[in-house]
This record gives structure tokens, C-alpha cells and sequence, in this order.
């Protein structure tokens, strides 16, 4: 069998990358954010509160928000099942996320797409999407639309080392640097797919298949400032036309697949708890981590950090009441969304 080779040893942020104390302030709380309103959905998804499975991203926030900040409103994302922390990263608002996840007629996609299916085309967020790799083409779609304007937009396409062995990975970068698109791929690296180690059906890295077609880099993808570093560099080189870059982050998942991933596992483990415990660490964790650097640098005191939890667990809250007392999507109109010219 080919077994992949370790990827390479992932770089650190250097002093470049310190931005200010509100925009860190700013960071720091979408992390938190993303944190929270994951955690409340592993709880009352548990409780059996909302339809549908959540694929949850905790662990890997430090990815979409360093990358995201980094972006416009105006700037696309393409996103993965593992969806929720792309979305708020970018803007989106938490309210309309959960009514989506609740199936509401107020959610974000009006309750007919769910967890996997977030989108906000407004801010720049073409979806979730359910088939992994999905978001390829669709990134890659997005900048050629740009390039064929000029409007400057760039296109960052999230996908996880799974999804990089589809075709469709190849044919987007081929496409994106032969016609120096400003395309952005974010390969979150969490060596896991589904149930499977990675390493066990990848051949070679995935970094030396996008070294054939453009610049790469592999960071942290648990250092924040690391990962915008890179994203800042692709972002400038997407936006002077000189076309599209590739940035691994090396990071960890540290929920199941999906909640309710031990209906699926008959027993058998895929990992071990001191795996998941080492990544998980105060020094590892991407919030922790970041959190510790805003005390260490001053940028933060205690009570700053307690007015940021606060802020956004009243934020958690008030969108969960809101979800749970929203109308119910209306069914019918899936038929007419679905096909043209089917009445409601
Ligand atoms: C086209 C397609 N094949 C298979 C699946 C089933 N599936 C869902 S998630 C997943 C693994 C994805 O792994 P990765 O891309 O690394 O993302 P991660 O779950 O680690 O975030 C698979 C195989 C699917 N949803 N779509």
C-alpha cells in the first residue's frame, strides 16, 4: 500500500503577523464564538432538539477565522459538511445559522438546506456543501467569474484532506493556474476522513500535488496569527492577478465525524482518547492558545476575556430561543425551489 509521507513540519507566525489590539480582540471573539455555538449544538443535538446530523468543527476554528479575516464581504468562500465555523468566520450571522439547522422558515436558506447547506451569498458565502470536494469547482467557478470582470475579488475554497483525493481537486487547480485565477485553496489538514486515518488512503502529500501548480505553504492551522500570515500572502497575489496559491493547515478534529458517531462505529475506534486529549492541550487548542497570547502581550485582561465569553453566550442563547420558537420551514416550497415552474 501507499502510505502518505508526513506532511511537512508546519511553520509558526513570525512578528509580522501581529495585528492590532481591536482587530486580535475581534479574532479572538469569533473564535469564541464559533466555540460556543458548536458546543450548544453537540449538547441539544444529544437532546435530540433539531433534525439532521452536525458535523462539528471544533478544534478547527483557528482556519476559517485566520483565513477569513483576511477577506472582503465581497470575497467568496466555498465551504464543507464541516460548515458552521466557515460561515460565522465570514460573517454570517448565528441567528439565521441555527433557524437553519432547526429547519425554520427564517433560516438562513429558508430551512430547506440544514446544517450542510449554510450559505449567504450576500456575504460572500456560497455554501456548505454535502458532497465532499463539492466546493472545488465552485471556488474555482467564483474566480474565473472575477477574473473574467476584474472586479479584484478573490475565491477561498475550504476542504479537508479527505476531499483531496477527488479528481475535481486536480482539475481546479490545473484550470486555476493555467488561467492565474484568484483562487485560494485551504486544505484543512486533520488527518482524518470520515472513520478512516488519512495517511492509510493518500498517496504521497497533498502539498506536493498543489506544488506542481502553484506557490504552498504548510502552517499551524492551531495558530491563528500562522494561518493568517499565509492567508494575507495568497490573498495579495489573488488580488494582483498573479493567480492562485495553496495553504495547508495542519490542525485536528476533536469531535466524532458527526454527533452521533457511535451509531456508526460497531465498536471500532479509529483513534484514541490520548490522541484526542494531546490536541486539546491549553498550549494546542487554537482558542486557548490565543487567548493565552492576547494576556501574554497585554492585548487582553481577564475581565476583557470574561466580556467576550459573556457577549457571546448571551449571543448563543438568545439565537438558540430564537430557533426554537421560529415557525417550521414550509415543505411545499422545496418542490418549487427544486423545480421550475412547480407550484407550491
Ligand atoms: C462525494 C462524497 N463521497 C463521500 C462522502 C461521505 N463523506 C462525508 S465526509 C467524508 C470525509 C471527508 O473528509 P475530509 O475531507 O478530510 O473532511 P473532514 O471530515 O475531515 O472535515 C466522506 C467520505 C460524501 N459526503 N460525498
Amino acid at each position: 500500500m501507499n502510505v502518505a509521507k508526513a506532511a511537512p513540519e508546519p511553520r509558526s507566525a513570525g512578528s509580522e503577523a501581529m495585528p492590532d489590539k481591536d482587530t486580535c480582540l475581534k479574532l479572538y471573539s469569533r473564535m469564541v464564538l464559533i466555540r460556543r455555538a458548536e458546543e450548544c449544538l453537540a449538547r441539544l443535538s444529544q437532546e435530540g432538539k433539531f433534525p439532521g446530523a452536525v458535523h462539528l468543527y471544533i478544534g478547527q476554528e483557528a482556519v476559517a477565522v485566520g483565513v477569513c479575516s483576511t477577506l472582503e464581504t465581497r470575497d467568496w468562500i466555498t465551504s464543507t459538511h464541516r460548515g458552521h465555523g466557515h460561515f460565522l468566520a465570514k460573517g454570517g450571522e448565528l441567528q439565521a445559522m441555527y433557524s437553519e439547522i432547526w429547519g425554520r422558515a427564517d433560516g438562513i436558506c429558508r430551512g430547506m438546506g440544514g446544517s450542510m447547506h449554510v450559505a449567504d451569498v450576500a456575504k460572500g458565502i456560497l455554501g456548505a456543501n454535502g458532497i465532499v470536494g463539492g466546493g472545488f469547482a465552485i471556488a474555482t467557478g467564483a474566480a474565473f467569474g472575477a477574473k473574467l470582470r476584474g472586479d479584484g475579488r478573490v475565491a477561498a475554497c475550504f476542504f479537508g484532506d479527505g476531499a483531496a483525493n477527488q479528481g475535481v481537486f486536480m482539475e481546479s487547480m490545473n484550470v486555476s493556474s493555467a488561467w492565474e485565477l484568484p483562487t485560494i485553496f485551504v486544505c484543512e489538514n486533520n488527518g482524518l476522513s470520515e472513520f478512516t486515518v488519512s495517511s492509510t488512503v493518500t498517496g504521497g502529500t497533498i502539498v506536493d500535488r498543489a506544488r506542481a501548480f502553484m506557490p504552498t505553504t504548510v502552517v499551524d492551522g492551531n495558530d491563528l496569527l500562522a494561518v493568517r500570515t499565509a492567508s494575507e500572502k495568497a490573498v495579495a497575489r489573488a488580488r494582483s492577478g498573479q493567480g492562485p496559491s495553496y495553504i495547508e493547515c495542519t490542525t485536528y478534529r476533536i469531535r466524532g465525524h458527526l454527533e452521533a458517531e457511535e451509531a456508526f462505529l460497531a465498536g471500532g475506534k479509529y483513534r484514541t482518547a490520548p490522541e484526542i486529549a494531546a490536541w486539546q492541550t491549553p498550549e494546542r487548542d487554537p482558542v486557548s492558545r490565543f487567548e493565552s497570547f492576547l494576556r501574554r502581550k497585554g492585548l487582553a485582561d481577564a475581565d476583557a476575556i470574561d466580556a467576550i465569553q459573556k457577549e457571546v453566550a448571551e449571543t448563543v442563547a438568545n439565537a438558540v430561543a430564537h430557533a426554537e420558537a421560529g415557525e417550521p420551514a414550509d415543505t411545499k416550497l422545496a418542490y418549487s425551489l427544486m423545480f421550475a415552474g412547480q407550484e407550491a
